[in-house]
């Protein structure tokens, strides 16, 4: 299978710029880059589906480069909605420091091959008058209108800074073109009016013949952008979003994407995903395809360790097994509730009602008669216990569960 051939397998190819470029793709050779501005601190997992593409060109003998957009980040790519927000100039540097941090860890990986690029390097240099006559004079207002984000944007408003935007991104195209002969822009779908805008600055201002491609977005089986659970945002950084919280959001993956979610994100062969896709056809209740894809991202990602400190914790409290877990792991499952604090032992009627868990001593009673509360995985059925702090992990955290599904963590303070 050709690079090209094994990039529409994947479902990784929306538009491409020429059919020049399939030829130019299977040969190699190619100094290629993908974009991204920092308006937050970390990447989400929608960028992780756009800059794999950066490993796999590489690895196809194509030679990456990685652009932060210390520059275009001041300004801010339009969006089909509204306006954005203007960034502080202190955000966004502390923006870029944690995303180009992130990109060479990730992506890079060390490899000396990868280049990592910030446009504030060119575009603070760049005076008015010169952006106007440099740049400016290749733009035409009609052919600035017809991109299909200003088309979208001219009801509610746009204003002209956004709209300079894509003057910003065709000029660094050209300024990667001059320094490092770059030949090829790659982005998500919605970048393709600015991959054109410099494909067309470049042809304009130097003869040359430069490419571009976008993929398609990473959606549900409902059109909607994938890369939300309930809690929000997927984050590449773990301390955002823990390998235990990114583990629940993939094996929960749908079951009609999950084979797509296999091909998009993981470096799997058409082979391999073949076999899990029939294993996963003739035993769906194996969920195969959603281990596999969880295996394989969170490992990439986070490493090995992670990786089984998510299934660890996973498979512990599927099981109720909570006294398997260390104080760390405890942290990690229930990062997102908040944790109630006591300091002395009560009975257990009075501890469910002093720590809200129940909302009076008749609740309290009925749930410990009926064996809906558990403390670490244990049924409490004993309505004379007295709660201690020896019940505790390592002294710490009490998890307790009322009915199926509800979590409090009670946690001892240090007196
Ligand atoms: O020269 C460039 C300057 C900035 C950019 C690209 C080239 C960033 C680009 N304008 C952008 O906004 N990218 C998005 C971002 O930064 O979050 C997303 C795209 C997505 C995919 C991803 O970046 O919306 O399609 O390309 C990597």
């Amino acid at each position: 299978m050709t690079l090209f051939e094994e990039l529409k397998w994947r479902g990784l190819i929306k538009d491409i710029s020429s059919e020049d470029l399939v030829e130019k793709l299977n040969k190699g050779g190619l100094t290629f880059y993908i974009g991204t501005d920092p308006t937050a601190d970390s990447l989400h997992i929608g960028h992780f589906s756009s800059f794999l593409i950066a490993r796999r060109l590489k690895e196809a003998g194509h030679h990456p480069i990685l652009l932060v957009g210390g520059g275009t980040g001041l300004i801010g790519d339009p969006r089909p909605t509204s306006e954005r927000p203007m960034i502080s100039k202190e955000t966004l540097n502390h923006n870029f420091e944690c995303l180009k941090e992130q990109a060479e860890k990730i992506f890079a990986r060390g490899d000396s091959d990868f280049r990592v690029v910030n446009n504030f390097d060119w575009i603070k240099n760049i005076n008015v008058v010169d952006f106007l006559r440099d740049y400016g004079k290749y733009f035409n207002i009609n052919y600035m209108l017809d991109k299909d984000i200003v088309k979208r944007r001219l009801d509610t408003g746009i204003t002209y800074a956004e709209f300079s935007y894509m003057i910003l991104q065709a000029l660094d195209y050209l300024q990667l073109n001059k320094d490092y002969d770059c030949n090829l822009q790659v982005a998500g779908q919605d970048q393709w009016g600015n991959i054109t805008a410099g494909i067309d600055l470049i042809r304009k201002k130097t003869g040359k013949e430069v490419y571009g491609f976008t993929m398609p977005l990473l959606t549900k089986a409902d059109g909607t952008k994938f890369g939300k659970s309930e809690t929000g945002t997927i984050w590449l950084d773990k301390n955002k979003t823990t390998p235990y919280e990114l583990y629940q959001f993939l094996i929960n993956s749908e079951d009609e994407k999950v084979i797509d979610y296999l091909k998009f994100l993981t470096f799997l062969s058409k082979e391999e995903i073949e076999k899990i896709e029939a294993e996963h056809k003739k035993h769906p209740e194996e969920r195969l395809a959603h281990k596999t894809l969880a295996h394989e991202v969170i490992t990439f990602l986070h490493g090995e360790d992670a990786y089984n400190e998510a299934l660890k914790i996973s498979e512990s409290l599927f099981n109720g097994d909570i006294k398997n877990l260390t104080v760390d792991e405890i942290e990690m499952a229930f990062k997102g509730l908040d944790k109630i604090s006591i300091n002395k032992d009560m009975n257990i009627v009075d501890f469910l009602v002093e720590c809200n868990i129940c909302s009076s001593k008749r609740e309290a009673r009925e749930f410990v008669s009926n064996s809906s509360i558990t403390i670490n995985g244990d049924k409490m059925t004993d309505l004379d216990l007295i709660i201690t702090k020896e019940l505790a992990i390592d002294d710490k955290y009490l998890v307790v569960r009322r009915g199926k599904k509800k979590y409090f963590i009670v946690c001892y303070e240090e007196v």
